[in-house]
């Protein structure tokens, strides 16, 4: 069991005396303690800072038997190592709000204040994939997992484990009030359960300690995913019953499952032999380990990478890094190997999006394929993210990157040097088409250097002059950037990218770039988010947040004033009726009124430029921004971009 923190007042007592009301809290010297800025009579804006958030609480001589269940569960959550709880506060779990600040002193975990539910999920989908494990997310009873429920979504496709703890009161008959019964609800987990890995509910204090870390244990098992226990108020706030013996149980390690060795040689089999091979890499690598692994594959086979970047898997300046050239290689390969890819179907196929809806084979036909993905080890019913059927030769369900070492041994075991010469032609080849991507991409990222809006290009390329030199790690995803930094700049550490979020849900973008910063600001890494305007909206609290724990991030907006992708389906069906695309930004479009981003961080506290058109005005602003971030501190600089 975990230490037992001194308290100012023994428990017991002020619980009893809470119905005398405002009496009691005269004698509990914590409670008067008024911050001496409201006393000032200025602005209650911060009562208490986020460094006194981290002080000890007072203490006092302790009178035994004055434990909640809620000090108890604090036990065990210390004990799973979590360092954070993301939470919007909500009575449901006050027991366990409070045990966490006091009894457990506010530090690992430590409380971070969200505005809003998908938030807390989200910024434990962002940490988790910088630091690999969960932090815990609390949400309030019906209300607070019905926000939590996309975010929770996306970390499942995304397959990332989040520890998510459900506030309820189960007893009907103790409810107090019309909204405890609104907030309440019999089956609590049914809100989210169709994309959770596990969920429970635990009716005793030893349940509680053998299901969290069960649950820690699943949600950490590949394939990772979120886990949810629903926890009666009343065994939070309930005394433990004197005599009762109450122990958390131990955590062991749990090993990711390896593909069967069969299976493997025969996959290795068809890679050595193949002329033109293949390797898709979706999600493989699960931490830093994983590229190792990857490069080593990769080495010993010559073979060309097309990296779809759902992780950091394999550096983007390395010669066999050919995710240019993908299209023109799959038509050509003869061996396809894909790790942790969730749509392989799609990657042999392209689609056309017409009426009639029609897709075609881009593979040859007689290509052999491999697929290793431990996505095959765990699949529901009636969310629809695990793709379409992919007709693979050689099928192994289990995690790629414990898989990894023994595929490489098994290749290094059929080598020959004939094979080993025909290798190293393979990558004289490839590292010459290599160079020349890189080049094209270059060429490219001139054009309309000087256009306002910025271009896209331009906007990452004045980035990247100014990080290159330091520890940095791009917490946000690509896509709406035309992937330019994938293209233009050198990733080669696994916590330089994160990937994106998995389901697909907007909203995801700002909150992860936070929680990543988070766990980044340990490391003293410099975090930068290129945040897409529409993303931001749905819940820019999220920078308050940031500002309020003082976690150092750099935001560049992106800020086409729209929904741009949704502009782009718009005009796809305008073009299809030929009625002209003049307006598809109805609806699509955040331009009247303008939205000030860089007062929008202001007011929140978060260090605001902006907004900036003119692309020579901004290497200064990045510069400035920069020296904010390196203070410890939030900024964000909003450039009015091109569309893409
Ligand atoms: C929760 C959610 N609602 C709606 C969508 C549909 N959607 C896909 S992209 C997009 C626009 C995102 O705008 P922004 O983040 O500014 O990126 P941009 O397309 O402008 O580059 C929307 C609304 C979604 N994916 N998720
Ligand atoms: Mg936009």
């Amino acid at each position: 069991m975990g230490p037992r923190k001194k308290t100012s007042l023994n428990r017991r007592d002020f619980l009893k005396n809470v119905a005398a009301g405002a009496a009691v809290l005269a004698a509990a010297p914590a409670a008067t303690a008024r911050p001496p800025a409201l006393e000032r009579g200025a602005p209650a804006a911060i009562p208490i800072s986020p460094e006194a958030e981290l002080r000890s609480p007072p203490t006092a001589e302790i009178l035994t038997a004055d434990r909640t269940g809620s000090d108890f569960m604090v036990d065990v959550i210390k004990s799973l190592g979590i360092d954070y709880v993301c939470a919007n506060p909500g009575s449901s779990f006050r027991g366990l709000h409070e045990s966490i600040i006091n009894y457990g002193s506010n530090r690992s975990p430590e409380f971070i204040t969200c505005c809003h539910e998908e938030s807390s999920v989200a910024m434990a989908h962002g940490y988790a994939k910088i630091e690999g494990k969960p932090l815990l997310v609390m949400a309030h009873g019906t209300v607070g997992l019905q926000h939590a429920a996309m975010a929770v979504y996306n970390a499942y496709c995304d397959r990332v484990p989040v520890l998510i703890i459900g506030g309820n009161i189960m007893d009907a008959t103790r409810r107090i009030s019309q909204v405890e019964w609104a907030h309440s609800v019999q089956d609590a987990a049914a809100i989210l359960r169709d994309y959770v890995k596990w969920d429970d509910l635990p009716v005793s204090l030893p349940h509680f300690a053998e299901s969290t870390v069960r649950a820690y244990k699943i949600a950490m098992t590949p394939p990772m995913m979120p886990v949810l226990l629903i926890v009666d108020g009343e065994l939070q706030e309930n005394l433990i019953a004197n005599g009762a013996s109450l122990q958390v149980p131990r955590l062991t390690a749990t090993s990711p499952p390896q593909g069967h060795s069969g299976a493997v040689d025969e996959a290795a089999r068809l890679l050595v032999a193949a002329e033109n091979p293949v390797l898709i890499a979706g999600r493989a690598a699960r931490t830093p380990a994983g590229m190792t692994y990857l490069m080593e594959l990769a080495e010993t086979l010559q073979i060309p990478i097309i990296n779809q970047m759902d992780r950091m898997n394999f550096p983007t300046r390395h010669p066999l890094n050919q995710t240019e050239r993908g299209r023109e290689l799959m038509t050509s390969a003869d061996v396809i190997i894909g790790l942790e890819v969730n749509d392989f179907w799609g990657a042999l196929h392209s689609f056309r999006d017409q009426m009639d809806r029609t897709s075609r084979l881009i593979a040859r036909s007689d290509a052999k394929t491999i697929s290793i993905n431990s996505a095959n080890l765990f699949v529901k019913s009636n969310y629809q993210n695990f793709q379409r059927y992919p007709e693979v030769d050689v099928d192994i369900p289990a995690d790629a990157e414990a898989t990894l070492p023994s595929l490489t041994e098994a290749v290094k075991r059929r080598l020959d040097a004939s094979r080993k010469s025909t290798f190293a032609n393979r990558r004289a080849k490839l590292a010459a088409a290599h160079d020349e991507a890189l080049q094209r991409a270059r060429d490219a990222a001139a054009y309309a250097w000087d256009v306002s809006p910025i271009s896209t290009a331009r906007l990452s390329s004045e980035l990247w002059a100014q990080i290159k030199n330091e520890d940095w790690s791009l917490v946000s995803r690509v896509e709406m950037l035309s992937r330019w930094p994938l293209r233009l700049w050198a990733f080669d550490k696994y916590h330089q990218y994160i990937g994106g979020a998995g389901g697909y849900g907007i909203g995801y973008g700002a909150p992860a770039a936070v929680g990543a910063a988070l766990a980044n600001r340990r490391h003293g890494r410099l975090s930068v988010n290129m945040q897409c305007d529409g993303d931001l909206m749905y819940a820019p609290g999220v920078l308050w947040t940031a500002a309020h724990h003082r976690i150092p991030l750099l935001t560049l907006m992106h800020n086409n004033r729209a929904y741009h992708q949704e502009v782009m389906q718009v005009q796809i069906m305008a073009n299809r009726h030929s009625r002209g695309v003049d307006r598809a930004t109805i609806g699509t479009t955040l331009s009247d009124p303008p939205i000030d981003y860089a007062k929008l961080a202001q007011s929140m506290g978060v260090y605001g430029e902006g907004p900036i058109s003119d692309p020579k005005d901004l290497a200064p602003a990045i510069a400035r921004a920069i020296q904010v971030v390196k203070r410890g501190e939030p900024a964000l600089v909003d450039v009015l971009t091109q569309p893409r």
